[in-house]
């Protein structure tokens, strides 16, 4: 899993935010709006405890800080414990806490006490890019490309696939291809070919992963790719809309899967 850097997380309200208008601007929901009809969940200022992991490439700079103001955005009651670990899990049990989010590089989760469930980002990453993805209101038909079919992008398309959608992936990996086929019925698609989306939803690590021949006049790209699947040079000549936003629509859809 790629690592975020405490640059991609600078100013990370005003990303929020923007992504957040984008969204709004593109389906007619905004994000909490998207999660309320995704899960049927809104919060209740529920307390929520974050726990630094100092494991593996340790501590990420602004990581916890930027979770409390993700959080508190979408109207949880957050805080992050004076200690990382063991010792941080306890402090925020004792504090309080009825969610517990924390991350080491390989999985990032959020576990609700209150009721045991747990959720994982990069399925619940994947389901909520996809479902803005399908909620394009200039979408020309039910058409949706999805580009990177790996923890992120597999849970997107099944997604789509569970609400009608005709979904036509691909990844360079032949054994993520071979098992969305045939798990999920998607069709492959060659990114060489001349077929246009006015919906992609793009999961991978790698940057300008979009081909100028999949773009069609209207079109959305939903995308947690870091660095981005489209190039600015393309999404300045197609007018693409665009919704990319490094943690806080991820953790967004953590939080209210478990409530
Ligand atoms: O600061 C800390 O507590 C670190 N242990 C956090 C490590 C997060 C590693 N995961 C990532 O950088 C992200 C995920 C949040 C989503 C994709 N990569
Ligand atoms: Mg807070």
């Amino acid at each position: 899993m790629a690592l975020l850097t405490p640059e991609d997380l600078e100013n990370i309200r005003k990303q929020l935010e923007k992504a957040d208008t984008a969204v709004s601007k593109v389906t007619g929901l905004d994000v909490k709006g998207i999660c309320k009809d995704l899960y049927g969940t809104s919060p209740h200022y529920e307390s929520v405890g974050i726990v630094p992991v100092t494991s593996g490439n340790g501590i990420i700079g602004n990581f916890s800080a930027s979770l409390n103001v993700i959080a508190d955005y979408f109207g949880f009651d957050s805080f992050v414990t004076e200690m990382p670990d063991v010792s941080g899990y306890y402090e925020a049990v004792e504090s309080g806490a009825e969610i517990i989010l924390m991350a080491d590089d390989h999985t990032f989760l959020a576990h609700n006490l209150t009721n045991g469930k747990i959720a994982n980002n990069q399925p619940c990453t994947g389901i909520i890019y996809a479902d803005i993805a399908s909620r394009y209101r200039y979408a020309d038909s039910k058409d949706v490309l999805v580009v990177g079919l790996g923890k992120v992008g597999f849970p997107g398309a099944e997604h789509l696939v569970n609400k009608g959608f005709n979904v036509y992936g691909c990844d360079p990996d032949k054994s993520l291809m071979k098992k969305a086929i045939f798990k999920l019925g998607i069709t492959p698609f060659d990114l060489k070919t001349p077929k246009k989306f006015s919906m992609i939803f793009e999961a991978t690590p790698c940057a300008n992963t979009i081909p100028e021949t999949v773009l069609a006049e209207k079109c959305l790209v939903s995308t947690p790719g870091i660095p981005c699947g489209l190039s600015g040079e393309l999404q300045k000549k197609y007018n693409v809309d665009l919704v990319m936003e490094p943690l806080g629509i991820g953790t967004a859809s953590m939080l209210n899967s478990v409530l």
